[in-house]
């Protein structure tokens, strides 16, 4: 029987055979290098369940045992998904969500995570960790055809904040990544994170925020193309791609998903942490009305963090984690600030914090009015 699957796997996709090929070579010499497998029987399990983007599951900031190993489960959803009122998107993703959900485990942890990649997809995917050392981040051992499963195992040995994205090889690689299949683990520092000077902080709250850009084609009227199937969109989407100017930037994987009724929340005096991934391009984010009080601008715990910035940039392919203690009750607006972007094309969202104003940080000494210009403002000018 000719299905949908096979041609996606077969003609379809031949360019990106070699590739995959290449890949499961990686996975043969991999797995075959002989070594005995490590002896973690003294470690201590543990179960955790993802939550979806923006929120993180619970955790301790601080390590309450030693290193132990971190069970994880993903399953990778194939799905249309709406990016804004007039585009849909075959998205590609980790547990269902865009970006996937964020993982925290502890610097010495292992991170174990069994990836289900379900019989009603159509495509192969995998995991590259970049918190990972060897076999491309594990991208060489989880390859995983529709209906398979595989469980990989690595050690968290460097703290910070990385991306992990899907990367199944060739032209693959790109589609994937701008059709969702990106997300972040952290990493903390078992004694929990450090200012400048070395002493302790901590958030009271951490949201993930994990930018996109989708490159959907338009058709000859001009609207959104809206496609069947991924197969049936990848050519006219490798077209866009190519030409390097997303259609749509966001935050969460659409328009507004984390504005009005969706936006983040936090109380006067908290402490939030935003950490903020993007697998395939550069960003700069900015909290309008607010700073960085401490910004791991690269994600790396081991460096100190930048105090005080006005805007942090993402490199492509990396994630950031920015620190800030809310002063001042009102809507904060936490852009990308390419700010055509941030407006025009989505990487737009808020935060409603609560409270009482504060007349010493900012006051409205005269509220807008009009005046009279034969006698005022004479000496504004030099
Ligand atoms: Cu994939």
């Amino acid at each position: 029987m000719f299905t949908r699957r096979a041609a996606l796997m077969g003609a379809a996709f031949v360019a990106a055979a070699p590739f995959v090929m290449k890949a499961a070579h990686a996975q043969e010499t991999a797995a075959n290098a002989g070594a005995a497998p490590a002896d973690l029987s003294s470690l201590t399990r543990r179960k955790v369940k993802l939550v979806a983007p923006p929120f993180v599951h619970a955790h301790d900031q601080i390590a309450p045992t030693g290193p132990e190993i971190v069970e994880f489960e993903m399953k990778i959803v194939e799905k249309e998904i709406q990016v804004d009122e007039d585009a849909w998107l075959q998205a590609f993703t980790f547990n269902g969500s865009v970006p996937g959900p964020m993982m925290v485990v502890h610097e010495g942890d292992y991170v174990e995570l069994t990836l289900f990649n379900p019989p009603e997809n159509m495509l192969q995917h995998n995991i590259d960790f970049h918190a990972a050392t060897g076999a491309l981040g594990g991208g060489a051992l989880t390859l995983v055809n529709p209906g398979e499963k595989t469980v990989l195992r690595f050690k968290a040995t460097r703290p910070g904040v990385f991306v992990y994205h899907c990367a199944p090889g060739g032209p693959m690689i790109p589609w994937h990544v701008v059709s969702g299949m990106s997300g972040c683990i952290m990493v903390l520092p078992r004694e929990g994170l450090k200012d400048h000077l070395g002493q302790p902080v901590s958030y009271d709250r951490v949201y993930y925020i994990g930018e996109n850009d989708f490159y959907i084609p338009r058709g000859q009227d001009g609207s959104y193309m809206r496609f069947a199937d991924a197969g049936e969109s990848y050519s006219d989407t490798l077209a866009v791609m190519n030409g390097l100017i997303p259609t749509h930037v966001v935050f969460n994987g659409r328009v507004g998903a984390l504005t009005g009724d969706n936006a983040l929340t936090a109380e006067q005096g908290e402490t939030v942490l935003f950490v903020h991934s993007q697998a395939n391009r550069d960003s700069r984010p900015h909290l309008i009305g607010g700073h960085g009080d401490l910004v791991w601008e690269a994600g790396k715990f081991n460096n100190l963090p930048d105090r005080d910035l006005e805007t942090w940039f993402i490199r492509g392919g990396s994630a950031g984690a920015a620190l800030y203690t809310f002063l001042q009750p009102g809507v904060y607006a936490y852009v990308n600030h390419n700010l055509i972007e941030a407006v025009n094309l989505g990487a737009t969202a808020h935060v409603v914090v609560g409270g009482d104003w504060n007349n010493d940080l900012m006051e409205q000494v005269v509220a807008p009015v009009e005046y009279d210009a034969v006698h005022e403002g004479r000496t504004a000018l030099p």
